[in-house]
């Protein structure tokens, strides 16, 4: 039966075959690398260690200076309470002090941080060195939502 069909099918049975296997196999090697990681950190996102350098930025009533910051990873920035009302710092995946703090326990990713209205009082400082290249919208949820009102976005190269 295949030999009379054969100069028509052999193209395809030649093709997909070697196909699959490359797939297979840059797969599985994906996998064992992850595999040999530690199961609790799961990111191939590049990190930094703190470069010495250090941006800050005004917490205002109510309002964040600059609004959009873009540094180098490794550097710190400084946000400093100047206003006379509490403020908080929250990414934007999360919803209020109780979510950060949910985060903050679970998450060891660059993408967890951020500091509570209770850790912020006027004329404190929050600290925060950002290690992972990548873009980090934030927001006071006391002030506004994310994209509105009170908030920022720090933009890491
Ligand atoms: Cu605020």
């Amino acid at each position: 039966m295949s030999c009379r069909v054969w100069p028509m099918v052999v193209v395809p049975l030649v093709m997909v075959p070697v196909t699959m296997l490359t797939a297979c196999t840059s797969d599985a090697a994906r996998r064992s690398t992850a595999d040999d990681g530690d199961p609790v950190v799961a990111t191939t996102m590049a990190t930094f260690p703190p470069n010495g350098e250090s941006v800050t930025v005004q917490v205002l009533d109510n309002s964040y200076r600059p609004i959009d910051l873009e540094i180098a990873a490794g550097t710190e920035v400084v946000f400093d309470n100047r206003g006379r009302n509490e403020h908080n710092i929250l990414p934007d995946s999360v919803e209020d002090d109780a979510g950060l703090s949910a985060m903050l326990a679970t998450d060891v990713s660059p993408a967890a941080w951020g500091v509570a209205s209770t850790e912020f009082a006027p004329g404190e400082l929050f600290r925060h060195v950002f290690t992972a290249p990548g873009v980090y919208p934030y927001y006071c949820s006391i002030h506004g939502v994310p994209g509105v009102g009170m908030y920022g976005v720090i933009r890491v190269d």
